[in-house]
């Protein structure tokens, strides 16, 4: 019974480490010896390395490491060069995209010009990983669901910073880098488009992301569930049929009438994850470019109530004359 007595996960085996599948010629060798690590253990496989950089994995993790210094520094000089508030501040600090004179045109670098370099290696960097995680998979004889899987993140990814902004013709529409700077943003962008709850694609990005958390503690809590029968090992490893596989998904039938299949629950998680950022992506992307405010256009199809007619209709307060402007 020993094996069954799981605190964290398996009982650890300790034995000499595994190489993997030998590399084909032309590709590089993997690098690093392998060690055993008992904490690494209780959450995972407690085999570290060998891995495998590439040259896409090298470049990649390069120009990331340029983003992340030009953005580290340039907020390091937004604090005089003070190390203290720099580390006090850091939450708090930003690197801002270009004001919205500069357009699409290349900024002065303190005027916009390193964020613009900054999001070049940042993007770069990530379609960079993407490529390796393409490569890798095509490597091992996979399917290409894991790249695809990024590919939804990385649409999201660009509309925010790269599309959108592209198709309204000015870089300040971007986001900017820092931790709380970018929920400004994202707040901002909300009350300056009229309340993004009642874009549609928002609500279905959000059914995606509850959806995507309800389904992961359904299909965890089943296979841990199952777990004293075996049912985390593949299914050809399972020797005692009748046992663990088919009692969880006896357990969905009886409780919910209807079962996922050991291959169609991780479709079912698949198409959720990735919807989440495809279905946000087109919807920030309508956003100031098809739909300007978003409460009137949910006023407009009936699924927001108008608020009272006070003293005149409403409008969208985007289209009307600003307080500043009203007093010249
Ligand atoms: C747990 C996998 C590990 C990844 C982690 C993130 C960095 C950034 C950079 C200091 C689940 C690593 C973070 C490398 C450091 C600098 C310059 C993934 C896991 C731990 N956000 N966002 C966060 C990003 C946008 C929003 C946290 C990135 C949009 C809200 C972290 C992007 C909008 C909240 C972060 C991005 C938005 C956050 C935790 C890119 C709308 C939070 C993320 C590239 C989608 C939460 C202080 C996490 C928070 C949070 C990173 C984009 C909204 C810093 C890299 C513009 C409302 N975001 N975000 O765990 O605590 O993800 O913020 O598009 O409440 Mg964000
Ligand atoms: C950001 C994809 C890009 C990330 C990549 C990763 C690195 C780091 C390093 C590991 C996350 C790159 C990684 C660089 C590597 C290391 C160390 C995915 C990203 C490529 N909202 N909202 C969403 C809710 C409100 C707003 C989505 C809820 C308000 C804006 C999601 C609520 C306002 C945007 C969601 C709520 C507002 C969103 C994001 C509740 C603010 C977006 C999905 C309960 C006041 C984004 C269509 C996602 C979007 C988005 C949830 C409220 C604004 C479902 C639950 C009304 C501007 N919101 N939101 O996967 O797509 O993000 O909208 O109130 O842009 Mg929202």
């Amino acid at each position: 019974m020993r094996q069954y007595q799981n605190v964290f996960t398996q009982v650890q085996i300790y034995g000499p480490t595994e190489m993997g599948v030998p590399v084909k010629r032309g590709q590089r060798e993997r690098l690093g010896k392998p060690i055993l690590n008992r904490w690494i253990g209780m959450i995972g496989n407690a085999q570290i390395g060998p891995f495998y950089l590439g040259y896409t994995g090298l470049l990649a993790l390069v120009s990331g490491f340029l983003a992340f210094e030009i953005i580290g520094f340039n907020m390091l000089a937004s604090v005089n060069w003070d190390p203290v508030q720099f580390v006090r501040q850091l939450f708090w600090l930003a690197l801002e995209p270009p004001s919205p004179e500069y357009g699409l045109s290349i900024p002065p670098m303190a005027e916009g010009g390193w964020w613009l370099l900054a999001g070049f290696f940042l993007t770069i960097s990530i379609l960079l990983w993407w490529t390796r995680l393409f490569l890798r998979a095509r490597a091992l004889g996979m399917g290409y669901h894991i790249p695809w899987a990024f590919a939804a993140a990385i649409w999201l990814f660009l509309v925010l910073g790269f599309f959108r902004p592209l198709l309204l013709g000015t870089w300040s529409e971007a986001v900017p880098f820092g931790i709380f700077p970018h929920l400004d943003w994202t707040a901002a962008f909300s009350i300056r488009y009229g309340n993004l709850f009642y874009n549609p694609f928002h609500m279905l990005s959000i059914v995606f992301l509850y959806g995507s958390a309800v389904l992961f503690a359904m299909h965890g809590a089943t296979i841990l569930a199952v777990g004293r029968y075996g049912g985390e090992r593949e299914i050809e490893q399972i020797t005692d049929r009748g046992t663990a596989t088919e009692r969880a998904a006896l357990f969905w039938r009886w409780t919910m009438g209807f079962n996922a299949t050991m291959e169609s629950i991780h479709r079912w998680a698949w198409w959720f994850a990735i919807l989440c950022p495809i279905t946000g992506g087109i919807g920030i992307l309508l956003t100031g470019t098809v739909v300007d405010n978003w409460y009137l256009w949910g006023v407009k199809h009936g699924i927001a109530p108008a608020y009272p007619d006070v003293w005149v209709p409403t409008v969208d307060p985007a289209l009307s004359v600003g307080p500043s402007e009203s007093a010249q």
